[in-house]
C-alpha cells in the first residue's frame, strides 16, 4: 500500500515537472512585434537589387519618360546568368526595377503604350519579369518588385485617375509572376507638383495579391528606407517606428529618424539599407572601373547587416543584358572575403554562465541556448530583470576580433546599452573590447583582436529583460 502511494506521489511529481518543463512561462512580447513574413524577410539579410531599363542603354539615372523604346534593346538578356550570379553570390533573392520613374515597363502592361512590346528586343514579344522569376524559382531566390509611383509617361500622371492606373498596374504585376517577397515603393520624385497618391488602395492591391509581400517605403509598413543610399543603418537602430504625420516622399521622416528608428514606436518597421555596386544605380560604361572594392563591400555589410537591417546591393545588368564579369567577380570576392572572416566561431562549443536566469530549474531558458544552432531558444534573466550578464568560457584560449550577437525578435526588441568584456589572461582584470546600444536581429562588433578563454556581455540597458538566442565569436 505505502509502495503505491510513493509511487503515485512520484508519477504527480514528475507531471507537474514535465508540464513545467514543456510549457514553460514564455515571456510576454515587448511592444510591437514583426508579423510572420517580416520575419522571414529580416532572415534574408542580403539580396540583390537590379536597375535596368532605358536608362541602362541612355547613360542617364533618370529617364525623361520620352525616351523612344527603341532604345531597350539588350543582345544577349539572360535572367539565369543573373539568379545564378546573386545564388552564387549567397544573396537570397532579387528586387527588379519592373517600372522606374521614366514609366517603361519590362513587362507587356496592357496600362501602358511604353513597354518592352513597344521595344525591339525579342521582336517585341518579350517579358523580363516573366524570365526573372521564372529564373529565381530555378535558383531558390526570392523575387521581388520595384514599381516608381512617380510616372513620368503615364499621361495620366498627375490627376486623381492616375491612382487607378498605378493601381492596375501594380495589380497586374503582382498577379502574373508567382510570389512576391518584397514590393519597393519609390518615394523619389523630381517634379514640384507630384501626384495626390492614393496609398491606401496601393495598399490593399498589394495585401489582396501577395498578402505576404513586405511592403518597402521611406515609412514602411513592411520595411522602411534607411535615410542613406550609402548602405549605412544607425549604429542604434530601433526596428520601431513612429509614422503618424508623415508619407513615403517629399513629406518623410528625417533621415536620422529613419536611420535610427524611434525607441518607443509604436510600428515594427525594420530597416533596409539600399546602395550602388557602381556609383549609379544604372549601369555605364562609363562606371567598369568603379566598383566598390571588397573592403567598402563589407563596410556597408557591418553598417547594414551588422547593425540590425536588411543590405539591399545593386548590380545592374549591363547593355547586352548581362552582369558584367568585374561585377560578379566582385561579389564573390565579397563572399571570399565573408567566408574567410566568419569561418570557424569559436564560441560554438563554449559553456555559458548567466547571472540571472529565468526558471532557472526548467533549463528552458538557460544560458546554453546561446550556443545551441537553434533559432528559436535563448536566453533570458528572471522577469522584470532588464540589466543581466552571461559569460563564456571557451575551452582554451583563443584570438578573437569580432562579434556577432543576436536578439530574439519574435517576442520584440529590448537591448538599448550593452559592453563586451574578456579577462586579460597577464593581469586576470576584466577589460572592455566594445560598447553598444542597440542589438535587434544582428548587431556584428569588430575590435582589435584580444586572446582570451573568458568573455562577458553584460546588458547594461533594456525596455523589457533581453532574450539573446545567438552569439558567435571570429
Ligand atoms: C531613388 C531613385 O530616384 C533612384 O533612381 C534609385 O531607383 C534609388 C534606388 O531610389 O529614389
Amino acid at each position: 500500500m505505502e509502495n503505491k502511494i510513493v509511487t503515485h506521489i512520484f508519477f504527480c511529481v514528475s507531471l507537474i515537472l514535465l508540464a513545467g518543463c514543456s510549457t514553460g512561462n514564455t515571456p510576454e512580447p515587448y511592444g510591437p512585434v514583426p508579423a510572420p513574413a517580416q520575419l522571414e524577410w529580416q532572415k534574408m539579410e542580403y539580396y540583390m537589387f537590379i536597375h535596368f531599363g532605358p536608362n541602362t542603354f541612355t547613360d542617364r539615372e533618370w529617364g525623361t519618360g520620352g525616351e523612344d523604346p527603341g532604345v531597350f534593346n539588350p543582345t544577349a538578356l539572360d535572367c539565369r546568368q543573373w539568379a545564378s550570379t546573386a545564388r552564387q553570390a549567397e544573396m537570397k533573392g532579387i528586387i527588379i526595377t519592373a517600372k522606374h520613374h521614366d514609366g517603361f515597363c519590362l513587362w507587356p502592361s496592357q496600362f501602358s503604350t511604353h513597354t518592352v512590346r513597344e521595344s525591339p528586343w525579342r521582336e517585341g514579344k518579350g517579358d523580363v519579369l516573366a524570365e526573372l522569376s521564372l529564373a529565381c524559382r530555378e535558383y531558390d531566390l526570392k523575387f521581388g518588385v520595384y514599381l516608381s509611383p512617380w510616372d513620368r509617361n503615364q499621361p495620366a500622371y498627375g490627376t486623381a485617375q492616375y491612382n487607378e492606373v498605378f493601381a492596375n498596374t501594380l495589380a497586374e504585376v503582382l498577379s502574373s509572376y508567382g510570389p512576391v517577397f518584397e514590393q519597393w515603393f519609390d518615394g523619389a520624385c523630381g517634379d514640384e507638383t507630384g501626384s495626390p497618391y492614393d496609398w491606401e488602395l496601393f495598399h490593399a492591391k498589394v495585401r489582396k495579391y501577395q498578402p505576404d509581400a513586405v511592403i518597402f517605403s521611406d515609412v514602411g509598413p513592411g520595411s522602411r528606407w534607411v535615410g542613406n543610399e550609402r548602405g549605412m543603418a544607425g549604429e542604434t537602430n530601433w526596428s520601431r517606428m513612429d509614422t503618424s504625420g508623415f508619407t513615403p516622399g517629399k513629406n518623410a521622416p528625417p533621415t536620422s529618424m529613419l536611420n535610427s528608428g524611434n525607441r518607443h514606436g509604436q510600428l515594427w518597421i525594420p530597416a533596409e539599407a539600399d546602395v550602388s555596386l557602381r556609383p549609379g544605380w544604372f549601369y555605364s560604361p562609363s562606371t567598369d572601373s568603379s566598383l566598390k572594392t571588397v573592403d567598402e563591400l563589407m563596410e556597408i555589410y557591418l553598417g547594414s547587416v551588422g547593425r540590425n537591417a536588411n543590405l539591399l546591393l545593386n548590380v545592374p545588368p549591363n547593355r547586352t543584358g548581362r552582369i558584367s564579369s568585374g561585377d560578379s567577380l566582385r561579389l564573390m570576392e565579397f563572399k571570399r572575403r565573408r567566408m574567410e572572416l566568419f569561418s570557424t566561431n569559436i564560441a560554438e562549443s563554449a559553456r555559458t554562465e548567466a547571472s540571472s536566469v529565468r526558471e532557472r530549474n526548467s533549463g528552458r531558458f538557460a544560458p546554453g541556448n546561446i550556443t545551441d544552432s537553434s533559432y528559436d531558444t535563448y536566453w533570458t534573466p528572471r522577469e522584470g530583470k532588464s540589466a543581466a550578464s552571461f559569460t563564456m568560457f571557451l575551452d582554451r584560449e583563443e584570438t578573437f576580433s569580432m562579434m556577432i550577437i543576436q536578439e530574439y525578435i519574435p517576442l520584440g526588441q529590448r537591448v538599448a546599452r550593452f559592453q563586451v568584456e574578456y579577462i586579460n589572461t597577464s593581469d586576470d582584470l576584466w577589460q572592455t573590447i566594445a560598447q553598444g546600444t542597440t542589438i535587434g536581429y544582428k548587431r556584428i562588433l569588430t575590435f582589435p583582436p584580444v586572446t582570451s578563454s573568458v568573455i562577458r556581455v553584460s546588458i547594461l540597458e533594456a525596455d523589457a529583460p533581453p532574450l539573446i538566442n545567438n552569439v558567435e565569436l571570429y
